[in-house]
């Protein structure tokens, strides 16, 4: 980030972790500049998480243009028209579930997208070095492991899903624009992240959602895999680290060192929403339901995050105790979110590919 006064063309800002990033910077005091929220919207983005940030700063330091990362005609006149100085890539498919049923819009968005966000960055910007673009990724690129070991920024890619394998080749890209063209690029692979705007067809929001209906609460496979959580300003808070005193070309390792068995956090979420709602503690677990398991399902992921933490200071603030509270309570906070989520293209199409064993 070329200064506390920058212009940031953030992609995929009206989705779960990109509207929590653009809450996060507009609640930073040294963050005096401007944001272009780019996004398509597709049924994961949702302007309504940023209606309060178009009230406040609509017009002035926020603006919100409905696009489509892989049109460069329109990414360019962006990147030219608002004088953008930072990228931040987080627009993507996202969901591993959907990449296994239909991954042609993984190629497309998270592939192309990238590839057509760093041509414009790079016709724009020549040979600027006063400009950063950064690109989300996350540990998946990874693959899977085994019960003991943790991701290095070092680990060979070895990704398992069409999503992870769209990422990996869109990392692979940005590292070939600072090596080839010397485009000022960081990436950061940061492990699962929970908490408010969610889309709820991932893990932690579906399961808190099912309980509020009494649906089943169906869990893949032996319930077994494991996951590293990270509450989402967390990770806001990580980003905004490298984007301040991120070294150009860098990869950085961002994580919870949390981690939990999926069945362990069901059954923990069980308890918090029987504890919000006044239930029995037992009350919600009576609706786990083991499923089939997902095809090529990574058994384990856990991210060492010692990098960051030791050359940007970065650290985590919220605990998981903490977080999960935050989140149970924003759920129930926002029936109309929910609601408007719901009359959307839900989950519906998935349900038919996860039967009950
Ligand atoms: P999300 O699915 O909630 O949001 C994605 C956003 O991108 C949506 O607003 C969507 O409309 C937009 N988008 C999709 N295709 C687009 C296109 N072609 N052009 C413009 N906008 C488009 O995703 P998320 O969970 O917020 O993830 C954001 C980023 O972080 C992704 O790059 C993801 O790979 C990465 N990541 C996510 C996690 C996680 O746990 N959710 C962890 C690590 C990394
Ligand atoms: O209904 C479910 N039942 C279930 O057992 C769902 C939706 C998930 N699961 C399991 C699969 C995973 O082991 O829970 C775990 C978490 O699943 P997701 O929430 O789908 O997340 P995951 O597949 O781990 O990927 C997430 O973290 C890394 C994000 O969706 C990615 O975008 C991010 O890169």
């Amino acid at each position: 980030m070329a200064s506390s006064a920058s212009t940031l063309l953030v992609t995929g800002g009206a989705g779960f972790i990109g509207s929590n990033f653009i809450h996060y910077l507009f609640k930073q005091a040294d963050f005096t500049g401007t944001v272009i929220n780019v996004d398509k919207l597709t049924y994961a983005g949702n302007p309504e998480n940023l209606s309060d940030i178009e009230k406040e700063h609509g017009g002035t330091r926020y603006f919100f243009e409905k696009a489509d990362i892989c049109d460069h005609e329109k990414i360019s006149a962006v990147v030219e028209k608002y004088s953008i100085d930072t990228v931040v890539n987080f627009a993507a498919e996202s969901h591993v579930d959907r990449s296994i049923f239909g991954p042609k819009e993984f190629i497309q968005t998270n592939i192309v997208g990238t590839f057509t966000l760093l041509e414009a960055a790079k016709k724009v910007w020549g040979a600027r070095q006063d400009v950063l673009f950064h690109h989300v990724s996350t540990d998946e690129v990874y693959g899977s492991l085994g019960e003991t070991d943790f991701f290095h920024e070092n680990t060979p890619y070895a990704p398992r899903s069409p999503y992870s394998a769209s990422k990996a080749a869109s990392d692979h890209l940005v590292s070939a624009y600072f090596y080839t063209y010397h485009l000022p690029v960081t990436i950061s692979n940061c492990s699962n992240n929970y908490g408010p705007f969610h889309f709820p067809e991932k893990l932690i929001p579906l399961m808190i959602l099912n309980m509020l209906e009494e649906k089943p609460l169906p869990v893949y496979g032996d319930g077994k895999n494991v996951r590293d959580w990270l509450f989402v300003e967390d990770h806001c808070s990580a980003i905004y680290a490298i984007l301040k005193k991120g070294r150009h070309g860098e990869t950085y390792n961002i994580g919870g060192e949390n981690e939990w068995t999926n069945i362990e956090l069901v059954n923990l979420l069980c308890e918090k929403v029987a504890e919000k709602n006044n239930k029995p503690r037992e009350y919600y677990k009576k609706l786990i339901t083991f499923v089939n398991d997902r095809p090529g399902h990574d058994r384990r992921y856990a991210i060492n995050c010692d990098k960051i933490k030791n050359e940007l200071g970065w650290k985590q603030a919220v605990t998981f105790a903490e977080g999960l509270d935050r989140t149970v309570t924003w759920y129930l906070a926002n029936p109309e979110w929910i609601e408007h989520i719901k009359s959307g293209e839900y989950r519906t199409w998935l349900e038919k590919n996860y039967e009950t064993r």
